[in-house]
């Protein structure tokens, strides 16, 4: 099976030069990345190091997907954010369970020998409300094991799922949308328990409230539309 590790990027200079060494090359078969329009010397970085970039005309990670999937030739994708909350040291994890036949394949930061970046804080906002949104996915359509964490971005999804799926969902819902549509069509999922580390840089990241709200409005689209998608 061929792997394409995209690297998905929106002004994050200071993470990858951190991280790119780190990031285990061998293991995958081809690596792009998708820009969302960077203007702090991402695409530079990337291009030196003879990475291929792909510019978004639309803004949003989903549309970074959507891009992905039209330029990566690989079977699957894995879906990596360098800019300090995923360990580039579990990219080979992926391969063995997509292999295996796994539709997509889940990092998740909510199970035992995990760590969210909030556990060790009194109040876990985002990661209580993300508990929220999980369990509104697991109960509402997921008729085989329970999934922990249907939101996190480190993951991998294979083309023919892809295919399947239909995601237009926008910015940060994407992921949410594609368990939610794996769910809907019982398409295996598989998560291994990965370790969440910190923003490397002081930048916020994604808007928790709106990002929330973006969260309910796919909730309730994807309520409403059941299973007539097009694909
Ligand atoms: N290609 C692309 N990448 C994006 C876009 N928006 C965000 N990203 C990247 O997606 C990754 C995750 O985005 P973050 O903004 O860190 O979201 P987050 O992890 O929920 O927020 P933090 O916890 O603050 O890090 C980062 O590597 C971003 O650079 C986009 O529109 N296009
Ligand atoms: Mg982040």
């Amino acid at each position: 099976m061929k792997i394409t590790l995209v690297i998905l990027t929106l002004n994050e200079y200071f993470g990858l030069k951190t991280l790119f060494e780190t990031i285990p090359f061998a293991s995958v078969d081809e690596i792009i990345a998708v820009d969302g329009g960077s203007s702090d010397g991402t695409v530079e970085f990337l291009q030196t190091r003879g990475v291929p970039v792909y510019n978004q005309t639309i803004k949003g990670r989903g549309e970074a997907f959507r891009v992905a999937f039209q330029k990566a030739r690989g079977d699957a994708l894995v879906f990596f954010s360098p800019d300090g909350n995923e360990d580039s040291g579990d990219i080979p994890k992926f391969r063995p369970y997509l292999e295996q036949g796994y539709a997509m394949v889940v990092a998740t930061r909510m199970v035992k020998g995990a760590y969210n970046e909030e556990d060790d804080r009194l109040f876990k906002w985002r990661k209580w409300a993300n508990n929220a949104f999980n369990l509104m996915a697991n109960l509402t359509w997921n008729r085989g094991e329970f999934i922990s964490d249907t939101i996190n971005g480190f993951r991998a999804i294979t083309r023919s799922a892809w295919s399947e799926l239909g995601l237009d969902g926008p910015g940060y819902t994407i992921e949410y949308q594609s368990s939610i549509r794996c769910f809907k069509k019982g398409l295996p999922i598989h998560e291994f328990p990965t370790r969440e580390g910190r923003r490397l840089d002081e930048k916020i990241g994604s808007p928790s409230l709106k990002t929330g709200l973006a969260f309910l409005r796919l909730y309730v689209h994807e309520l409403i539309i059941g299973r007539n998608w097009t694909r």
